[in-house]
């Protein structure tokens, strides 16, 4: 909400028009009576009409915020009369009173959280030829990059592709669903359409580029030159994967190598870094945890995840213990023990050795076999 609270100042600033909202502005399950009130007492009070629609997070029922009366049973008062809501959950067409009459507005609601199939808006769009047409649209785009990242969130929600965009005839289309920023351009360079991405990270899946997209609508599309992505959240959140072997012996040595990792990622001071350990740490490493205010002048925040992290294994008591001989792990360690002899100071094949040593034990144990950083 303090992120949101930005939200008016930047667009009186920005002489904004119209405030585009294609949907998810929050979790039906989740939201409490107080922040509807709050973020619609927010958007109340920009001068600008505001557009939604509902999302598949924030779907239309009602007894949803969305719904006028629910809205001013629950909270005491109405809800701003600037904020126009669809509420159909057939693609509906809007022109507002008082206000630009060359613009008409096109949109549809969620009234459940999984819908999917095409995305009406692109099935026969009814474009109002001598408008600017403007449509907001809660969906998938199948071709957008960010797809390989999240296939899950692709099919809660009806699809399309940026062809369908640019042969739609709107002049530009907000999209609303994947919590990260994309954009798609015709061939004179044109916005035709894109995704903002939330404009706060929520979530540890919300790590990505997210902004407050300013721009100004024109026949055909928005143009380059007017183009503009505010980021309202100080705070990225940043995921570093850091692996580890079985030559860690201290906490300091982890620290060190998350500090490197800091480093690769462009972690900065403004950032939130999800710090997954992985990997193997030395036998007689004891204690699974870290002081993270030695990682406080690197970064925002830090939250380190332990949960794929394992005591490496123990080759000396593995090769002294009798009846492990008896065993497949102990046949193979020892196997493993004379290559590494006859290997003698050949250093490059000590490494494949020991390298093929892990592995060969992950596999016995019936763990994942990947590849490990080399050790030194
Ligand atoms: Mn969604």
């Amino acid at each position: 909400m303090q992120t949101l609270r930005k939200l008016p100042d930047l667009v009186r600033d920005a002489e904004v028009e119209v405030v585009l909202c294609p949907g998810d502005l929050w979790e039906e399950e989740a939201i409490r009576m107080e922040t509807a009130a709050e973020l619609f007492e927010i958007l109340g009070s920009m001068e600008v009409p505001v557009v939604i629609t509902p999302g598949n997070h924030d779907y239309f029922h009602p007894l949803s915020y969305y719904a006028r009366a629910h809205f001013e049973r629950k909270v005491g008062r109405p809800h701003p009369p600037n904020v126009h809501i669809f509420t159909s959950s057939s693609m509906e067409q809007l022109t507002l009173e008082n206000w630009r009459e060359d613009v008409v507005f096109h949109g549809a609601c969620f009234i459940h959280s999984a819908v999917i199939g095409t995305h009406e808006a692109f099935v026969a769009p009814r474009i109002v030829k001598g408008k600017l047409n403007v449509a907001l649209v809660h969906g998938s785009q199948v071709d957008s990059t960010y797809l390989a990242a999240d296939r899950t969130r692709r099919d809660e929600a009806p699809s399309f592709s940026s062809r369908d965009i640019l042969a739609s005839g709107y002049d530009y289309v907000a999209l609303g669903h994947y919590h990260a920023y994309s954009k798609v351009e015709d061939s004179h360079n044109r916005i035709r359409a894109a995704y903002s991405g939330v404009f706060l990270s929520r979530g540890l899946d919300e790590m990505r580029d997210h902004f407050v997209i300013i721009g100004q609508i024109e026949p055909g599309g928005v143009p380059l030159s007017s183009w503009e992505l505010k980021r309202l959240d100080p705070h990225r959140i940043v995921d570093v994967e850091v692996e580890l072997d079985p030559h860690v012996r201290t906490q300091g040595e982890i620290i060190e190598r998350i500090r490197k990792a800091f480093e690769q990622h462009e972690v900065g001071s403004n950032d939130i870094a999800y710090v997954r350990l992985r990997g193997q740490v030395a036998p007689e490493f004891e204690l699974f945890e870290l002081d993270e205010r030695l990682l406080e002048p690197y970064c925002w925040h830090v939250v380190v995840d332990w949960n794929e992290v394992e005591r490496g294994y123990d080759i000396e008591s593995i090769r002294h213990d009798v009846s492990m001989a008896q065993t497949v792990v102990g046949q193979f360690v020892l196997r493993m023990e004379e290559l590494e002899k006859a290997a003698a100071k050949d250093s490059n094949r000590l490494e494949i050795i020991r390298l093929a040593r892990m592995m060969g034990l992950d596999a016995l144990h019936g763990k994942e076999v990947r590849l490990r950083h080399a050790l030194d």
